[in-house]
């Protein structure tokens, strides 16, 4: 349900239930935290690319899991939120590439990315308030951050199925491109952020996550922090070293 393939250090993720356009189960949703959590340990995963796979990105929640019995989506939501913690902390870069719709939570799933490609014929929408539920993993934290309140109280309590012109106009992605070059673009970026230098980038990560809840003086007092710790790492010697050496870096992830 969740594949998994190497292209040097960027990890592929796809989620593969193309049948039932990647709708979300629990099982789903264990594999997806684990293969997360493979990525957080493992060294030599420096980027992590996730995408869906056949017509769309993820239908968010898949509506016929639970059946005819009363879900108890309060507990159900644990699974989500793990995996919506795992992405957010993961201090290395993560590229979304959407390759179709991307509905409810496959929305939130999609802009938890740090950065966000779609491919031109996929589709947004928040979805929620179509089947009379409120806006989980995390959207109801993202969206106003990404958009703003007003655009975000717009995108819930309509929910529009959004374009991805529209979704780029409205920051939502980063990159529209046309649908057989997404993978390619994808990982093209995805590389190339797996070949800089991921300490910085997922310190950085942090530092954005961090700045929705500090202070000004606490902001710049976990900069000083983090930047004592990027200040010792490899990379930046070697970035400084290959600055005045008039060269490109050849960083290595610590
Ligand atoms: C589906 C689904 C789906 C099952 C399409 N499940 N079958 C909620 C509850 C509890 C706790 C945890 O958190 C959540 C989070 C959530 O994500 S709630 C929101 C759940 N998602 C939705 O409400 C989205 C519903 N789907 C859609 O809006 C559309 O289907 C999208 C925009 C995804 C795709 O539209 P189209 O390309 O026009 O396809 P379609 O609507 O014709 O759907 C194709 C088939 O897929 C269809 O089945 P059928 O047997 O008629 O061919 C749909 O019923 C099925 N499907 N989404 N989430």
């Amino acid at each position: 349900m969740v594949e998994r393939a190497r292209h040097e250090g960027v990890l592929l993720l796809t989620l593969n239930r193309p049948e039932k356009l990647n709708a979300l189960t629990g099982a789903l949703l264990d594999e997806l935290y684990a293969a997360l959590e493979e990525a957080r340990e493992d060294g030599a995963v420096r980027a992590l690319l996730l995408t869906g796979a056949g017509r769309a990105f993820s239908a968010g929640q898949d509506l016929g899991e639970f059946g005819e019995e009363k879900p108890d989506y309060e507990g159900h939501l644990r699974r989500y939120n793990r995996v919506v913690l795992a992405l957010a902390t993961l201090e290395k870069p993560v590229v979304v590439a959407v390759n179709g719709a991307a509905a409810g939570a496959g929305m939130s799933l999609a802009l938890w990315g740090d950065l966000r490609l779609a491919a031109a014929g996929a589709t947004f929408s928040t979805a929620f308030v179509r089947i009379g539920l409120v806006p989980d993993s995390g959207l109801s934290f993202l969206l106003p951050r990404l958009v703003g309140l007003s655009k975000a109280q717009e995108l819930l309590y309509l929910s529009p199925r959004l374009s991805a012109e529209e979704a780029l106009a409205l920051g939502l992605v980063h990159r529209v491109v046309p649908a057989e070059r997404l993978l390619e673009e994808a990982l093209r970026m995805a590389r190339e952020l797996a070949e800089g230098p991921t300490r910085a980038l997922g310190l950085t990560k942090k530092l954005l996550l961090e700045s929705f809840r500090l202070s000004l003086e606490e902001a710049l007092g976990l900069e000083a922090v983090l930047q004592g710790e990027a200040g010792r790492t490899l990379d930046h010697e070697e970035g400084v070293r290959a600055f005045r050496e008039k060269r490109p870096p050849r960083f290595q992830g610590r």
